[in-house]
């Protein structure tokens, strides 16, 4: 601390220090011009004096030539030490009397003249002398003129001394100064520390007006973000350095949540039973969100409510409506909600696909908002809200809600069970406030997600554009480094948990890499050493399908040699087809990727396989293994989970991941070749890239993306959440608890 005072305040010591050389620098000269002008003054004074001393016995003894009396009266005068000199001079300019050392070199030296007086300095080899002339008349009769030099020498020791002086005056000033400079920084900085620590220690917290000095409080924000984002990193790294597993998400649901319940709330189901000619299947559907969180479901077997869309739903459960699931390995239970046709058009396709999924991914799709389509929704989410509180078996569980189909939910949970702990997890992106204030019932919206005791997104940045949205359209108090929200008395946490896959990955392939490969190119019936990209997306307008056409036809086009060579497999699930947006949709991947092929034909080769249908996990898997490259290329997307499976699938450390940079996995995966899907240039010189990549650079990438994804999985995932919801519980347990016993207390002393 001393060390830093010290150094404080050297940064303004110096610059002073500096500043006072230079002053005295240029006050010396002026100094010494100023004394010299008093000292000549000084002297024409004294010249005057003496010549007027000396006039008299002159005019006594000049007309009587007495050479004698005016010698010595000369030598009188010249007794005084800084008279160096006397002459005299006649009316014709002939120097007649003069002391010894009078210089020869002055003379008479000045020209004759009206004046009584006239002086002057004159520079000799033994240095300046200051001469002065006086001239004597007696009755109007001139008679000659009295030539005084002066020693000038004394000047210059003079001035030599009021240089030392004026210096040491200053360095004296100097040091003062600097003293109390180090004093006053020594004190400030000791009472700034001491404010550091007041807000480290939280003394604002106990007494903000008080205890935080007013300049201190800008810097409580900046301060306690930055400790958080240091705390969050290193939990983070902490957390990284143990695996997460599933064993280790269920210790720690049975260490932290003992004997709580668990119940997820999503629109879509982890499996749809369905009718086949073969008798009922259970099928996963195509999506993230089941991906992750069926993985922390089978951890922590729980209920989870959705909506029962599978043509023998109804036919699986028990009356209760509920189905144990996997199928293979039942380890929780799904309870179903019925919807009517007007419910499922009106909520799902209607208010959640048609406004408010354009809405927040940024992909120049025009939301669509209806009142009816509204109403279904907040009728729906009322549904799911009550088969909540049906399913809860306690006044306290944790309720996980997934995803933008249930914004309304959280409030209406809350209303109905205050002490619950509902964590709302947001899986696509959230807009910034402009883009969201485009919806009639945002106000609604946000106070539904802010019954939630933790809200999570995918990415700081989201986090940050909600936060910015609730600042814009509610009246709330918003702490921006806790990142929390108080609204109606309440507190929301709002935090980023960005979502992964499990891992080790599922299903395990059994099949080797090189046994994949062959395969795929048999079934495809290329031939073994043909280069093959893939694609796997659900059919929507945010993947950037097309785009990803465009990139293959660029790359083509730039570099025939890999025409009949290389081949681009998109695997493309059909999903919300009933809308005529996502029907033209797909005539449009359909219509390009026949146009590319027509346009490369050769044979049987075709650079775009479409592939639009379901297809199970396990084949997914197969395909990411058997690929050269993976193309994925949102135009917006919360994560991607596409990208991160690709990389669990290779275990080989081979393939290479292109990746928009508007996915929230880009903000993770930074070896993947991160491309800006609408440059279809950039495209294409990222798929010849990832083509002509060294074996070398391919391990190298992918080793350090497989470590992140591993060490990142989705137990990690829920885990974190899980975690700060326990804590938030505890607290809330703890504070339950003060607020009883001070009850207690205030009955008894009344
Ligand atoms: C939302 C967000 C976020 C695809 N086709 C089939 C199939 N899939 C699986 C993939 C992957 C999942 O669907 C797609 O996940 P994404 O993350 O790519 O995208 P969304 O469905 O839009 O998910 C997204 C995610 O939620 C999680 O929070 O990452 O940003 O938009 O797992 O493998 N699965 C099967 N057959 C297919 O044909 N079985």
């Amino acid at each position: 601390m001393q060390l830093r005072s010290f150094r404080l305040s050297l940064r303004f010591i110096l610059p002073l220090a500096f500043v006072l050389s230079a002053f005295a620098y240029a006050v010396v000269p002026l100094m010494d011009n100023l004394t010299l002008h008093w000292f000549i003054r000084d002297l024409d004074i004294r010249s005057q004096l003496l010549a007027n001393t000396l006039q008299e016995p002159l005019l006594d003894y000049v007309p009587q030539k007495a050479r004698k009396k005016i010698t010595q009266l000369f030598d009188r005068a010249i007794q005084d030490e800084r008279l160096y000199g006397l002459a005299f001079c006649e009316p014709g300019g002939a120097l007649l009397y003069k002391t010894g050392n009078y210089p020869e070199s002055i003379g008479c030296w000045m020209p004759q003249s009206s004046d009584e007086k006239r002086a002057s300095l004159v520079n000799l080899p033994t240095g300046p002398v200051h001469v002065a002339e006086s001239l004597l008349n007696q009755d109007g009769q001139y008679l000659g003129k009295l030539i005084l030099v002066h020693d000038m020498s004394f000047i210059e020791r003079r001035s030599a001394d009021t240089r030392k002086y004026v210096i040491t005056l200053f360095a004296l000033l100097a040091i003062v100064i600097s003293l109390i400079t180090v004093f006053i920084a020594h004190l400030s900085w000791r009472g700034w520390m001491s404010g550091v620590k007041g807000l480290l220690r939280g003394d604002f917290l106990l007494r903000p007006e008080s205890r935080t000095p007013p300049e201190m409080r800008p810097l409580l924000g900046d301060l306690r973000a930055l400790f958080n984002e240091m705390n969050r990193e290193l939990e983070a790294r902490g957390d990284a350095s143990q695996l997460w597993t599933p064993d280790k998400l269920r210790a720690l649901l049975q260490g932290e949540l003992a004997g709580d319940q668990v119940l997820v709330v999503s629109n879509r189901e982890p499996y749809i039973h369905v009718s086949t000619p073969k008798g009922i299947e259970a099928r996963r559907p195509a999506s993230g969100l089941v991906t992750a969180v069926e993985a922390v479901m089978r951890a922590c077997s729980g209920t989870w409510i959705a909506h029962g869309s599978g043509s023998a739903d109804r036919q699986v459960v028990d009356r209760n409506d509920c189905v144990r699931v996997p199928p293979d390995n039942p380890s929780y239970s799904l309870r179903r909600v019925w919807l009517s046709k007007e419910e499922e058009q009106g909520y799902y396709y209607g208010f959640a696909n048609e406004g408010l999924w354009p809405l927040c991914h940024i992909a120049h799709v025009r939301p669509v908002f209806r009142s009816s389509d509204w109403e279904q929704y907040v009728s729906v989410n009322r549904r799911f809200a009550d088969a909540v509180i049906r399913e809860a078996r306690t006044d306290d569980p944790v309720v996980l809600v997934q995803d933008y189909h249930f914004a309304l939910l959280p409030r209406m949970v809350r209303e109905a069970l205050p002490k619950a702990t509902i964590i709302t997890f947001w899986h696509i992106p959230w807009p910034n406030p402009e883009s969201f204030g485009i919806c009639p019932w945002r106000e609604e919206i946000l106070e539904g997600l802010l019954g939630s005791t933790i809200l999570g997104f995918h990415t700081p940045f989201h986090r940050k554009n909600f936060l910015e949205t609730v600042d814009r359209y509610l009246e709330t108090r918003i702490e921006s480094e806790a990142s929390t929200i108080s609204y109606g008395g309440e507190l929301t946490r709002v935090e980023h948990y960005p979502i992964s896959i499990a891992w080790p990955p599922e299903p395990a392939s059994a099949e080797s890499i090189a046994e994949n490969r062959a395969d795929i190119r048999r079934e495809l019936a290329l031939p073994a050493d043909h280069l093959l990209g893939i694609g796997v997306d659900r059919l929507d307008y945010t993947k950037g399908i097309i785009e990803r056409f465009q990139a293959v036809e660029r790359m083509l086009e730039l570099h025939p040699e890999f025409i009949g060579k290389f081949s681009f497999v998109q695997i493309a699930a059909p999903s919300r087809s009933s809308l005529d947006e996502y029907q033209n949709f797909e005539a449009r991947v359909r219509n390009l990727a026949q146009r590319i092929n027509r346009r490369f034909a050769s044979g049987s080769y075709q650079p775009i396989i479409l592939k639009a249908e379901h297809h199970e996990q396990e084949e997914l898997t197969r395909y990411y293994r058997a690929a050269d490259v993976c193309l994925v290329t949102s135009l917006h997307d919360g994560m991607n989970l596409v990208s991160k499976e690709f990389i669990a699938a290779r275990d080989d450390e081979r393939g290479v991941l292109i990746l928009s940079q508007f996915t929230g996995a880009a903000r993770e995966l930074h070896e993947a070749l991160i491309v800006n899907p609408y440059h279809i240039e950039q495209g294409a010189d990222a798929l010849h890239r990832a083509l002509t990549m060294p074996e070398v650079e391919q391990r190298e990438r992918m080793r350090s993306m497989r470590t992140l994804v591993r060490d990142f999985n989705v137990y990690r995932w829920a885990g974190r959440m899980l975690l700060d919801a326990a804590q938030l519980r505890r607290r809330e347990r703890v504070m339950s608890k003060i607020r009883l016993h001070s009850r207690r207390s205030l009955r008894r002393v009344s």
